[in-house]
C-alpha cells in the first residue's frame, strides 16, 4: 500500500475505473493478472479485482499476482467486497458495499491511509451515514446489467445526476456502462465510469480517452 496513491486518485479521480472480475476474466479466456497488464499498459490509474462466492487460496493468488502487476506499474489496487484480502496483499483500496462490512468497521481496519470506496444504489442510501467513511462513492446500477446477481434497480441518468446533487464525493458510476452510453453518464455529473464487461483489453485504449 502507497498512500500517495491514495491522495493522487483522489486529487484527481480517474475517469475511467476498470473492474476485473474473476469469472468474467475467466470466461473470456483471460486471468486477472494478464487483465491488469493489458489495463496497466492501457493508462488505467486504478483497477478493482472482485471475486463473487468461495475466496480461497486461488482466488488470493490470483489476486496478489494481478495486485503485483498493478503495482509495477504505479496503478492504485483495490479489492472488492474484502478489507481482510487488501489488508493481506497490501492493497491500495478496498471496495463494500451494502452487504459487505459495515463502513465504520471496514475504515477502522484500514485506517486513513487506504482508499474506501461505497457502493449506493438509491437516494437514502446515499444519504446515509455509512457514506461518510468512504474516500469515493459508486452508485448503480447505471443500466441493466447482467454482470451482479439480483441487482438493485436501474437509476438512469436521472439517478446520476440525483446522486451528483447529494455529495461532493467523488462519484462512480457502474452497472451496464459501455463505450456508447459512457460520455452521458459522466456529462450527467459521475467523475468516472467503472465497468465489468464493458471494458475489455482490446477496447480499453477508447476507454481511456474519455474526458469529463
Ligand atoms: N454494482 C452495480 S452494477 C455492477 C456492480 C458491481 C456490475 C457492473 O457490471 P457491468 O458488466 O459493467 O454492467
Ligand atoms: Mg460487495
Amino acid at each position: 500500500m502507497d498512500a500517495r496513491l491514495r491522495s493522487a486518485v483522489l486529487a484527481d479521480f480517474p475517469v475511467v475505473y476498470p473492474i476485473i472480475d474473476s469469472g468474467a476474466a475467466r470466461a473470456a479466456g483471460s486471468d486477472p493478472a494478464q487483465m491488469a497488464h493489458a489495463l496497466a499498459s492501457a493508462g488505467a490509474r486504478i483497477v478493482q479485482y472482485r471475486h463473487k462466492g468461495e475466496f480461497g487460496r486461488r482466488q488470493f493468488d490470483e489476486a496478489r499476482a494481478a495486485g503485483e502487476v498493478l503495482r509495477r506499474a504505479g496503478v492504485a489496487f483495490v479489492v472488492n467486497d474484502r478489507a481482510d484480502i487488501a489488508l493481506a496483499l497490501e492493497a491500495d483500496g478496498v471496495h463494500v458495499g451494502q452487504d459487505d462490512l459495515p463502513s465504520v468497521e471496514v475504515r477502522r481496519l484500514i485506517g486513513s491511509d487506504i482508499l474506501l470506496g461505497y457502493s449506493t444504489h438509491n437516494a437514502a442510501q446515499l444519504s446515509d451515514d455509512a457514506c461518510r467513511w468512504a474516500d469515493y462513492l459508486a452508485i448503480g446500477p447505471a443500466f441493466s446489467t447482467s454482470s451482479k446477481r439480483n441487482p438493485d434497480p436501474v437509476v438512469g441518468l436521472g439517478g446520476i445526476r440525483e446522486a451528483r446533487s447529494m455529495t461532493a464525493k467523488p462519484l462512480v458510476a457502474i452497472g451496464g456502462i459501455t463505450l456508447s452510453n459512457a460520455s452521458e453518464v459522466l456529462a450527467a455529473g459521475a467523475d468516472s465510469v467503472s465497468a465489468i464487461s464493458g471494458i475489455t483489453p482490446r477496447n480499453v485504449a477508447q476507454w481511456m480517452r474519455l474526458r469529463r
